[in-house]
């Protein structure tokens, strides 16, 4: 399997880790979104990372494909079959796809992609709202959500893989889960960053 995408992405690391985690052997190629790569094109139809390609067989979105992998490669599974676990798991996929990356990636983008990769300044009242304002709710939804390892029933899945992954761009950006307001989530991170799979994607290739 050839998988597309800088291992800076958040998105492009939820598959790499799933890979790892299924044990499923891969070709990384770290390219840039929108980048003028014809095969990636082929893969991404609005040229945004991660993509897949495997056999001919071409996919873009980080969801799309980690349920292609699950399909494909079931053990271990990363998708839990009881219906409310099942439920869960996808809601908690959609909400760091969605809800939390926006506004966890601002130190990133700010501190970070803006001054080494795109030549602007670092906007650092936007970092203080996000982390001032913007997240402590959504830090505080998940400190409540938080009773054990993992976010749903007791085994690691995709609902872990999506919500720790923009944390490791979080910390890279010099911000940190305040462990004395959100001591669960700030545990429950630092653990599933740990996982050797999220070791071996943060070690993958940025471009
Ligand atoms: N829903 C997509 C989002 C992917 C995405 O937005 N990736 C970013 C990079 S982290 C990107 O390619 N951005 C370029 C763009 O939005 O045009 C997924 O889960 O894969």
């Amino acid at each position: 399997m050839i998988v597309y995408g800088t291992g800076y992405s958040p998105y492009v690391r939820k598959v790499l880790v799933s890979l790892t985690e299924k044990g499923v052997a891969y070709e990384h190629r770290p390219v840039m979104f929108h980048a003028p790569d014809p095969d990636f094109q082929a893969a991404s139809p609005l040229g945004k990372i991660p993509a897949v390609e495997v056999d001919g067989f071409r996919l873009a979105d980080s969801s799309a494909i980690l349920w292609y992998l699950e399909r494909r490669h079931p053990t271990p599974a990363l998708v839990p079959t009881d219906p409310q676990a099942l439920g869960r798991a996808v809601w908690f996929d959609k909400f760091g796809d969605t809800e939390l990356f926006g506004k966890l990636i601002v130190p990133f983008v700010e501190r970070v992609l803006k001054p080494n990769m795109m030549g602007q300044p670092t906007d650092e009242a936007a970092v203080t709202k996000a982390l001032d304002k913007d997240l402590p709710p959504l830090f505080d939804y998940l400190e409540r959500q938080i009773s054990g390892p993992y976010l749903v029933g007791d085994a690691f899945s995709i609902a872990d893989i999506s919500i720790a992954t923009g944390f490791y761009n979080f910390h890279v950006a010099d911000a940190q889960v305040d462990a004395g307001r959100w001591p669960k989530l700030a545990g429950y991170v630092a653990e599933t960053l740990a996982r050797p799979s999220f070791q071996a994607a943060q070690a993958a290739k940025k471009g």
